[in-house]
C-alpha cells in the first residue's frame, strides 16, 4: 500500500492527473484513463480527483446510500441479520446480528485501509426503528481488539458500551436492548479506548428513529461523512461520503425533479473538528440531530462537528447535475465530492 502524506497527495494531485494517473498512486484496478470520467476532473490537466474506480469491495456506496436494516439482501440473507417481531402494544421488537470483523477494504482506486467494521462494511449497517420500538443488538466481537457499541439516545447504564466493564474481548458476546428514543438520527460506535483510533478504524453506523407519526413519504438516503488516515500519522488522507472517496462523482445520486428528498447526514470523520455538507443551486431545510419536525435552518451549507448529525430535505427545481461536496475545498479534494443527477420536468418557482 502506497504511503503517502496528506501534503504529497494534494502535490501529486496536478501531475497525476496531467499523466493519466491515479493521484493515489499505481496499484489502481481498473481503467487508468480520463475517458468518460466527468469534465471536473479534465480542466486542462489540472483537475482534482482519482481516476480509476474501486473495484475490490462487495460494498457499494450507492447501495448503502439508500438501505437500512439490511434491506439490501434478499430475504433468507436478512434474516440471518434482522428479524422483527411484533408487540401487543402495536410497537416491534428489532432483532440484529452486529459482528466487529477485521477487514481491509478500498477506500480509493487501488488503495486499501485496514479497517475494523461491523458486518465487514464501513460504514457498519444503518439500523432504522421507530419511537418506541425495542431494539436488541447481538453483538459478536471477531475482530483482534476489545471492542463495544456505543448507541446514542435514551438507555441505561449498562446498555453504554462505553466504561472498561463494557468492553466486549476477541470471541465474545454481549446483547444490547432498549426502547428506541428519542426520534431522530442518531448514531452508534464502538467506544473501546482509544476512542478516536476505534472510531476512526471504521466501527461506525447510522441509527435513525422514526417519529410514532411518520415524516412525509420522501426519497430517502444515508450519507456518512467519514475520512481516513492512511499512513498513520493522526491525519486523514481520504475524505468521502460512505467511504469510497469521490464514489458519487461516477455514480451520481439520481433524484427526481420536485420530489421531496430527504438525506440523513452524520459526521464521523475522526481528527478533523468539523466537516460539512454544500449543496450547489439550491437551498435545504436542516433539522439537527432530527430530534424535530420543524426545520432549524434553511441553509445551502452545514457545519456538522465530530458526531454531529442532521437531517436534511429539499426538492430539486432543475433537471441536470449538480455538485455536492465539503465546503472544506481540501476534503472535497481528497474524496469528499459528489454529483446528483435530478431528472424530470423544470420547475421555476
Ligand atoms: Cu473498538
Amino acid at each position: 500500500m502506497p504511503l503517502l502524506t496528506r501534503r504529497g497527495v494534494l502535490g501529486l494531485t496536478g501531475a497525476a492527473s496531467a499523466f493519466g494517473l491515479s493521484w493515489f498512486g499505481r496499484r489502481s484496478v481498473q481503467a487508468q484513463t480520463t475517458a468518460g470520467a466527468p469534465g471536473v476532473y479534465q480542466h486542462a490537466g489540472h483537475g482534482s480527483g482519482p481516476v480509476g474506480r474501486v473495484a475490490a469491495n462487495d460494498f457499494n456506496p450507492s447501495v448503502f446510500l439508500r438501505s437500512w436494516n439490511f434491506s439490501h439482501l434478499a430475504a433468507a440473507e436478512r434474516g440471518r441479520y434482522y428479524r422483527e417481531t411484533p408487540r401487543p402494544d402495536g410497537s416491534l421488537l428489532r432483532e440484529y446480528e452486529l459482528v466487529a470483523v477485521d477487514r481491509e477494504i478500498e477506500i480509493a482506486p487501488g488503495i486499501f485501509f485496514p479497517a475494523w467494521t461491523f458486518n465487514g462494511q464501513v460504514p457498519g449497517p444503518t439500523l432504522r426503528a421507530t419511537e418506541g420500538d425495542r431494539v436488541r443488538v447481538n453483538f459478536l466481537n471477531q475482530g483482534s481488539h476489545p471492542h463495544t457499541i456505543h448507541f446514542h439516545g435514551w438507555h441505561p447504564p449498562e446498555m453504554d458500551g462505553s466504561l472498561p466493564e463494557h468492553q466486549v474481548m476477541p470471541g465474545d458476546r454481549f446483547v444490547y436492548e432498549f426502547d428506541a428514543e428519542p426520534f431522530g438520527l442518531h448514531l452508534y460506535h464502538c467506544h473501546a479506548a482509544p476512542l478516536k483510533r476505534h472510531i476512526h478504524k471504521g466501527l461506525y453506523g447510522a441509527f435513525i428513529v422514526d417519529p410514532r407519526a411518520a415524516r412525509p413519504p420522501a426519497d430517502e438516503m444515508v450519507m456518512v461523512m467519514n475520512g481516513f488516515d492512511t499512513n498513520f500519522d493522526a491525519d486523514n488522507e481520504v475524505y468521502a461520503v460512505n467511504t469510497v472517496a469521490h464514489h458519487f462523482m461516477h455514480e451520481p445520486i439520481r433524484v427526481a425533479v420536485g420530489s421531496l428528498v430527504r438525506m440523513y447526514v452524520i459526521n464521523v470523520t475522526e481528527f478533523d473538528l468539523i466537516n460539512s455538507i454544500h449543496l450547489h443551486g439550491m437551498f435545504f431545510d436542516a433539522y439537527r440531530t432530527g430530534t424535530t419536525l420543524t426545520p432549524g435552518e434553511s441553509t445551502d451549507t452545514l457545519m456538522l462537528c465530530q458526531g454531529e448529525r442532521a437531517i436534511v430535505e429539499t426538492r430539486f427545481r432543475y433537471p441536470g447535475r449538480f455538485m455536492f461536496h465539503a465546503h472544506q475545498s481540501e476534503f472535497a479534494e481528497l474524496g469528499w465530492m459528489g454529483l446528483f443527477e435530478a431528472a424530470g420536468p423544470r420547475r421555476d418557482t
